[in-house]
């Protein structure tokens, strides 16, 4: 079966490569995808995102040893519309909490109203229970220390941005 891990991914965390090699474990094929909105540029340029993932999926060794996984550059449109294009049968999320929950569960409901698209949602490790790449932004930029939740290569692509920001 293959599945589809979508998200913005700006930047990648442990937490989203801890979902996908997981999922690796369970499904035939996993493709992360990067889903994003052209008209907006984000805060890493969509061609990072996914070269930060690459770097992050080879960091971990459960995500390095797996030949499943794959990366894809969504942009716009419905996700059901992706997943039928490349013959996913399922979407895969993670959960940090309640939260998360009230936030997916209309998407999940839709999706499956739209295509019967069903999504499966896995438990997040609590070890990173408190990890959003919103928040790993904020913290990092405001000279917070955010090793180890963030693959290294994210941490130096962080620390490079900030430093030119800084000139
Ligand atoms: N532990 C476990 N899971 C985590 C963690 C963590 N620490 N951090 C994030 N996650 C999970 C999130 O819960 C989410 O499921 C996924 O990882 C991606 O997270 P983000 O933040 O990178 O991505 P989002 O939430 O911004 O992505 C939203 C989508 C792009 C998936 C969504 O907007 C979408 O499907 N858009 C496509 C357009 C569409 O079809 N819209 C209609 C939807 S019904």
């Amino acid at each position: 079966m293959k599945v589809v891990c979508p998200g913005s991914y700006d930047p990648v965390t442990v937490g989203h490569i801890d979902v996908a090699a997981r999922a690796s474990v369970l499904f035939d094929e996993v493709v992360i995808a990067v889903v994003h909105n052209p008209a907006k540029s984000g805060n890493f340029p969509v061609a990072q995102r996914v070269e930060l993932i690459e770097r992050g999926l080879a960091e971990d060794p459960r995500s390095a040893n797996a030949d499943n996984i794959s990366i894809d550059d969504v942009p716009g449109g419905l996700l059901v519309d992706y997943c039928a294009r490349i013959g996913a049968s399922a979407v895969v999320k993670g959960l940090r909490s309640g939260t998360d929950f009230a936030y997916e569960l209309p998407m999940a409901l839709m999706n499956r109203h739209l295509t019967e698209l069903e999504t499966i949602f896995i438990p997040g490790d609590p070890r990173y229970e408190h990890v959003s790449s919103s928040l790993i932004r904020e913290v990092h930029s405001l000279g917070g220390d955010v090793a180890g939740l963030v693959p290294t290569a994210v941490l130096e692509a962080m620390d490079e941005k900030l430093s030119l920001r800084r000139g």
